[in-house]
């Protein structure tokens, strides 16, 4: 642990609902619950609006819906999130090249290696007060919430604590005082089961914790588990902000807007985006050994599934093959609106000697799947989502504010606009389309990782 408040934990509030709410004028300062809007859809954020009625995340929709009727519920936007997540981790970086994100709308930051004159309080607390003024005016008005502590763990606890929209900074020293009477899960580690087998034990607390001996921990949570608990209940942490390691992906994936359940044309849109992935690879040269699918299910939950290879390919056959055997293990029976391939672990050449034969496999491998008519299969039906993003020929940008028996009903407002008029048209309406702004450019090779914090 350092003797200053130099880890910085920065968690943005309310993340995707604050995103809509920006988006939506005659949404701030509403209810807001962004999810999976079917019926066996779970809330994945809610704004605080919302909150105070109880709703939660991982609450199924159904639950939400009864507890705050009268909340707008949308679908989500994922390419609206990551735009304003990649601005703000390029804000965290003109601070410090040390930014470990943990999420999309979370990261440390470590202020020792920002080249700061000192790391006394109020140098700290002034960085860190700016960088969320700057938060705010890059994303256009999102707010985050700040911890600065002497370590990752007190850094975190500490930004949940004036949450939304504040800054708590744990003077050195008094690390131990805040934590005593905390509920022992706020420790990292401590889930639900280790949770339940602490209570039994009579540990509520932190200082509960505290009280007991490495060998009472050891023996109650094993060897490796007991060591760290021992440590965090006295406040210690000596984990280093590690910034984002350069490893680049390839990866393509597809939304849709029914959702997927026949295996079959799943498997044959992952071969397709297998394909483009390797296209991509080799027009850049690169080869990579990890494969790894997203798969989004229906009710928002995303999964992401790896597989490492003995050596590194750029072969679409065994970049298929490697992501319809990881599809195979996924249970997708209640539908699927995204899937996605990547490739990472990535280097900038290819031994062609050694890999002749995996590129001879991989061609065969391609095969191995019938090919399935993508476009038959999964016709181009427009669908309206609520919450997504359309544009009228006559009256402009809006979202849809619901839809059904062939009507869709169209709020006409954005960011920039004042709380718009409400509009409706019949479904096919050809003068209505959905709009699409901040789709990566699908040629590029991105540095995010696949994996998603959901
Ligand atoms: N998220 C999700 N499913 C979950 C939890 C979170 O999809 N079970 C998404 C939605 C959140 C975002 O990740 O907006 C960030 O997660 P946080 O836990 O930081 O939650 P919020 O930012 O929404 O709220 P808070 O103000 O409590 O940070
Ligand atoms: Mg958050």
């Amino acid at each position: 642990m350092r003797d200053t408040a130099s880890v910085l934990h920065l968690d943005l509030d309310a993340f995707f609902a604050a995103v809509e709410q920006r988006d939506k004028p005659s949404l701030r300062g509403k209810p807001v619950v962004v999810g999976g809007t079917g019926g066996r859809g779970v809330v994945a954020t809610a704004s605080y609006e919302a909150r105070r009625f109880g709703v939660r995340s991982a609450m199924s929709t159904r639950e939400a819906r009864s507890r705050c009727p009268h909340a707008a519920f949308l679908s989500g936007r994922f390419p609206a999130y990551r735009a304003a997540s990649e601005l703000v981790m390029a804000e965290l970086r003109a601070v410090s090249p040390l930014v470990e994100p943990l999420s999309l709308d979370e990261a440390f930051v470590d202020l020792a290696a920002a080249g700061l004159p000192d790391l006394t309080l109020p140098t700290v607390t002034e960085v860190a007060q700016r960088l969320r003024a700057r938060v705010a005016e890059v994303t256009g008005g999102l707010t985050a919430s700040v911890g600065l502590a002497s370590s990752k763990f007190v850094a975190k606890v500490a930004s949940e604590l004036d949450k939304p929209d504040g800054l708590t900074v744990v003077p050195p020293g008094t690390e131990q005082e805040l934590l005593r009477p905390m509920p022992a899960r706020v420790i990292p580690g401590v889930g639900p089961q280790t949770t339940e087998r602490l209570r039994r034990a009579g540990v509520h607390t932190v200082a509960d914790l505290e009280a007991l001996s490495l060998d009472e921990l050891v023996r109650l949570l094993g060897k490796a588990h007991g060591h760290g608990l021992h440590a965090f209940a006295r406040a210690q942490d000596d984990r280093p902000v590690v910034a984002e390691r350069e490893a680049k992906s390839v990866s393509v994936e597809g939304t849709y807007d029914t959702d997927l359940t026949d295996r079959r044309l799943m498997e044959g849109l992952l071969t397709r985006q297998a394909g483009e992935v390797a296209t991509r690879l080799r027009a850049h040269g690169l080869s990579g050994r990890t494969v790894t699918i997203k798969v989004r299910l229906h009710d928002f939950t995303t999964l992401s599934r790896s597989s490492t290879l003995p050596s590194p390919t750029d072969a679409a056959g065994v970049v298929a093959r490697t992501a319809r055997t990881l599809l195979a293990d996924l249970d997708t029976s209640g539908g699927v609106r995204l899937l996605g391939v990547g490739v990472s672990g990535l280097a900038d050449w290819v031994q062609e000697d050694l890999f002749a034969d995996d590129a001879a496999l991989g061609d065969e491998a391609a095969d191995e799947v019938a090919p399935v008519d993508l476009e038959a299969a999964f016709p181009r039906r427009r669908t309206w989502p609520p919450g997504a993003d359309v544009v009228h020929e006559e009256h402009g940008r809006g979202w849809v504010w619901g839809s059904g028996r062939g009507v869709v009903t169209v709020r006409f407002e954005t960011a920039a606009s004042p709380s718009g008029p409400v509009r409706s048209f019949a479904e096919d309406d050809p003068a209505l389309q959905r709009w699409t702004s901040t789709e990566p450019d699908p040629g590029e090779v991105t540095t995010q990782p696949l994996s998603s914090p959901t």
